[in-house]
């Protein structure tokens, strides 16, 4: 079931909400609020200073990982998302062809529904992590088989699932498409027709194009640029980019907030996908910062997600890129996202009529003009 284009806003968006509104409160509560400033509140945890300007904070995590205590207690804590390090992937979901694994995500997402939290699914369709099977397969039959993984997938996930990264990684540093096996097999539409067996399978959940080496205004996302102007403009559905943002403490960040607004004005939620930021101390701290600052400051940027949040367990496992150390005690990069969090307008302008809130939502969107979707 597709949306038309008179709908105010897709359902899968206001049931987003509608969750990180429930999250907030809890947080709340079980926290406590500090009173400054007069009227404005800090909350003293990721997920709920996210959630009073309508945004989400999340992690991936290890499904795996859950039975140890401290893991689970920070993490059940701080963050009200989360995403799959590798649990949601070709290789873990479907070994052999047409025999599917849903374990370790099934149980990510039972977790996930326990306490509150939002789900991001990753990812759908990738050059890497394929299954043996997959890499051996050429044109028809490795169009068939994406499409059936979709449906598998998806469809097995399907409510459950807030936005999924339709489509990973499929751009070259100079904006031209990489030139995986799904590329060389299928052409240029096999992206399109990624996002349509997406939608089919799960018509609430928000779709994502998501990749790394976004962090600004170049080559790279200039070519993801044009691939969302044209797909909205022809009306294949996809709802939100995804900028994985794995950075360094001297990464250049000049025009990281200006390249999240130019996708938020074309239409399309932004959100940050994979954040982590190498090195330590204020340096790593003042990162942090500037890509919070970033995200809380253009409307249509719906959340952060960080790729790990222990230095004990990142995929970077010889830098400590992340916002708790081994020991799972708060590092100074903590503080700056927590203050910056909380530093962001509350939502409240432009509520829906259920009462969730819509600051986050591109002005196409809240004025019912919005064209994505429209098939
Ligand atoms: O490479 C960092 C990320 C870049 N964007 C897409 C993400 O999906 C990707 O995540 C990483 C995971 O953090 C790693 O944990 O993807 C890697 C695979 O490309 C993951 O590494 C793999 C190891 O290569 C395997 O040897 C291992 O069996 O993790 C697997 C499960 O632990």
């Amino acid at each position: 079931m597709s949306l038309t284009s008179s709908s105010p806003t897709p359902r899968g968006r206001r049931r987003v909400r509608a969750s990180v509104a429930a999250v907030a409160t809890v947080g709340l509560a079980a926290t406590g609020v500090i009173a400054f400033s007069g009227t404005a509140r800090a909350a003293d945890t990721l997920g709920a200073a996210a959630a009073e300007s309508g945004r989400y904070f999340g992690t991936a995590i290890g499904p795996h990982l859950l039975g140890e205590a401290d893991y689970a207690a920070t993490l059940n804590q701080e963050f009200n998302s989360v995403v799959a390090e590798n649990d949601m992937k070709w290789d873990a979901t479907e070994p052999s062809q047409g025999q599917f694994n849903f374990s370790g995500g099934d149980r990510l997402v039972e977790h996930a529904q326990s306490q509150g939290m939002e789900v991001r699914g990753h990812t759908l369709v990738w050059h890497a992590q394929q299954p043996g099977w997959v890499q051996g397969l050429t044109g028809d039959s490795l169009r068939q088989a994406m499409l059936d993984h979709i449906d598998g997938v998806a469809g097995h996930f399907a409510g459950q699932i807030d936005s999924w990264d339709v489509v990973n990684e499929a751009f070259e540093w100079d904006g031209s498409r990489r030139q995986s096996n799904l590329q060389q097999q299928l052409g240029d539409g096999w992206i399109e027709e990624a996002f349509r067996a997406a939608d089919a399978a799960d018509p609430d959940a928000t779709l994502c194009y998501n990749d790394y080496g976004t962090d600004g205004i170049n080559a790279k996302s200039d070519g993801i640029y044009r691939m969302v102007e044209d797909f909205l403009a022809r009306g294949v559905p996809i709802d939100c980019v995804g900028f994985q943002s794995h950075l360094d403490s001297n990464s250049d960040l000049s025009s990281y907030q200006q390249n999240l607004q130019r996708f938020a004005d074309l239409g399309v939620e932004v959100q940050i996908t994979e954040l982590d930021i190498g090195g330590s101390g204020s340096a790593q701290a003042n990162a942090y910062r500037t890509v919070t600052e970033a995200c809380v400051a253009v409307q249509g940027c719906a959340g952060i997600t960080i790729w790990g949040f222990t230095d004990k367990y990142s995929w970077r496992a010889d830098d400590t890129p992340l916002l708790f150390d081994t020991n799972y005690q708060k590092k100074e990069a903590y503080g700056a996202v927590l203050d910056a969090l909380n530093a962001a307008a509350p939502a409240g302008d432009g509520d829906q009529e259920d009462g969730t809130a819509s600051s986050y939502l591109p002005a196409a969107w809240r004025e019912g003009t919005s064209t994505h979707r429209a098939t």
